[in-house]
């Protein structure tokens, strides 16, 4: 069976990187529609040797036949027009955070929790790129050990902010001031990702902690402090993990080594452990600096990266669709 899917936000840095893993990963599309804002309807982009005019994303942009809709277009044209989509039977997997703590949007990481696709009501959240490469290697820590408790310290890539980081980095390097950032991020480092909440924490930290617990079904406690670093590519996070039982570092290593998706590199002997620069373009999460954290009981620390665009963005978001037609038995979505 094949399938008619959209893409709104074609344009931008998720959207042209969801056409690159459509391709690679060879999804079955009947007929592709591009959609995006005004400034970009009439552009043509070629997918599989032909070329597909995008069209300007309207309220009428969803009356065609479309059975699954990738949004990455931001939170307010994803607040606008997902319900559209969903209305005329569109499956909308929304890379915004728009929906995602919504009841009865699941909120899915396939590692992590496939089974709840199907509880969708025609929109399926895809979450935040550092929450995704985080909560990968912690269903098995979890299902074993038992998590407590988690400190998330992240350091991520301007890509974050799509074309307009990548601009202020590139920039930044040449001495030119940021249009982007509040400060500049060439030389620095931005405790500041999105905006400021009520509590002190930003929209990015509160993002990591709720959504941890929607995806693990669980209120652990959590804490994050997100941080602009001035790399291009991949989020690298630091995971303190504290648990309930007790456990042997060398199965802790075991376990996550037998976890889909997750790559553990680990050798401090070698200096091997993951870096950005080695995990641009790839869709797994790779996790190292597995150590035990002596300053508290059953505690663990944890270093893990990945592609803040692939699996961050555009390839969860294809695998989430991937889930949906594997599991189709030929009725609706
Ligand atoms: C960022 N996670 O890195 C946010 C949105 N992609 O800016």
């Amino acid at each position: 069976k094949k399938y008619n899917v959209a893409i709104a936000g074609a344009t931008g840095l998720v959207g042209q990187t969801f056409l690159q893993v459509l391709e690679e990963r060879k999804f079955p599309i009947k007929n592709l529609y591009l959609m995006a804002s005004s400034r970009s309807a009439g552009e043509i982009i070629n997918y599989r040797g032909k070329n597909i005019i995008v069209e300007e994303l309207n309220e009428n942009s969803f009356d065609k036949e479309i059975d699954i809709a990738l949004f990455s277009a931001g939170g307010e044209v994803s607040k606008k027009f997902s319900p559209i989509a969903a209305s005329k039977g569109v499956v909308v997997v929304d890379n915004s955070s728009a929906f995602r703590m919504v009841e009865g949007v699941p909120l899915i990481v396939p590692e992590v929790n496939p089974e709840e696709v199907w509880s969708h009501n025609g929109i399926i959240a895809n979450p935040n790129c550092s929450t995704i490469q985080s909560v990968v290697p912690l269903k098995v820590l979890d299902e074993k050990y038992k998590i407590k408790r988690i400190v998330y310290s992240t350091y991520q890539a301007v890509s974050g902010s799509g074309f307009a980081g990548i601009k202020d980095l590139e920039n930044g390097l040449k001495g030119k001031a940021p249009e982007n950032y509040p400060h500049p991020i060439a030389g620095n480092c931005l405790p500041h990702i999105d905006v400021f909440l009520e509590n002190g924490n930003t929209k990015e930290e509160q993002k990591m902690i709720d959504e941890t617990k929607k995806i693990l079904s669980k209120d652990i406690r959590v804490t994050a402090t997100c941080v602009r670093v001035p790399v291009l590519h991949s989020h690298s996070v630091s995971m303190n993990l504290e648990f309930e039982k007790q456990f042997d570092i060398e199965q802790v290593r075991k376990d996550l080594a037998g976890v889909k998706g997750l790559i553990v590199e680990d050798d401090i002997k070698e200096n091997i452990y993951p870096m950005a620069v080695n995990s641009k373009g790839k869709d797994e999460v790779f996790v190292g600096r597995v150590r035990r954290d002596e300053s508290v009981e059953n505690g663990l620390n944890l270093w893990v990266v990945a592609d803040n665009i692939r699996k961050g963005a555009a390839t969860n978001t294809v695998q989430i669709a991937e889930l949906l037609v594997a599991g189709n038995k030929g009725g609706n979505l």
